[in-house]
């Protein structure tokens, strides 16, 4: 019963911002809960605005007009117990080589360092992947990091065609045919995307239990 409470009735309550990493890989210490959800995918997709509407506090992390201007990883504590993260962004066609290295350097190392329990990869709903984002997926799936694909800006398109259109993107990836469709102006999938969590930190839990037992 209390299992089932955690997934169902989880609910953002409380977000603060932690701090920001660069190239130092000086992350804070693990959250309280072991959780840590990040968020990827190409600048401008809505990665932002996605932590913004989820924690409902549109001050939170920092939405920008203008692509590929966060460098930085950015730590938010949710309800004092998980992580979420806002990484830099891919697609920034005009950027010097330079500067797309030390995205994949980045990146790279974050994913190595074993601290992600989950991925929220952002898929513009209206429009294919682009060949970053299959390549961003091949990475997802070469560190075996569980993900969720989120088909963002589903207010641009009619009700009739979200879901439609959020699956199809999926599929044009090489994912399994499904992907939540999500609003950060409407909150549309916020609930669901919010039992995600707490389902995520329900597994996460149940797996330190286990451990528990296993010593
Ligand atoms: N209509 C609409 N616009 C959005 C949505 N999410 C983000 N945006 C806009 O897209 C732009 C980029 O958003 P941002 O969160 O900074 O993207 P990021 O680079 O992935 O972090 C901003 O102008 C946002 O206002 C959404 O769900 N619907
Ligand atoms: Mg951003």
């Amino acid at each position: 019963m209390t299992e089932r409470r955690q997934m169902d009735d989880f609910a953002i309550k409380q977000a603060e911002f932690i701090t920001s990493v660069g190239m130092s890989g000086d992350y804070p210490p693990p959250a309280p809960c072991g959780v840590e959800i990040a968020m990827v995918g190409k600048s401008n997709v809505g990665k932002s605005s996605l932590i913004n509407s989820l924690c409902n506090n549109y001050k939170l992390a920092r939405v920008s007009g203008s692509p590929g201007k966060t460098r930085l990883i950015n730590f938010f504590c949710i309800n004092r117990q998980l992580y979420l993260v806002d990484l830099p962004g891919y697609g920034f066609a005009k950027a010097p080589k330079t500067e797309k290295e030390a995205w994949g350097r980045l990146m790279e190392r974050y994913l190595a360092s074993g601290r992600l329990t989950h991925i929220f990869l952002l898929l513009d709903i209206r429009h294919a992947p682009t060949a970053e984002d299959k390549q961003m997926f091949e990475w997802i799936l070469y560190y075996g990091v569980p993900f969720t694909l989120v088909a963002t800006k589903s207010d641009k398109l009619s009700r009739a065609h979200r879901q439609q259109s959020a699956n199809a993107a999926a599929k044009l990836l090489g994912a399994p045919p499904s992907a939540l469709p999500y609003s950060s102006e409407n909150a549309q999938g916020r609930e669901e995307l919010q039992k995600r969590i707490g389902a995520i930190l329900e597994d996460q839990l149940r797996l330190r239990e286990s451990n528990n037992f296993a010593i």
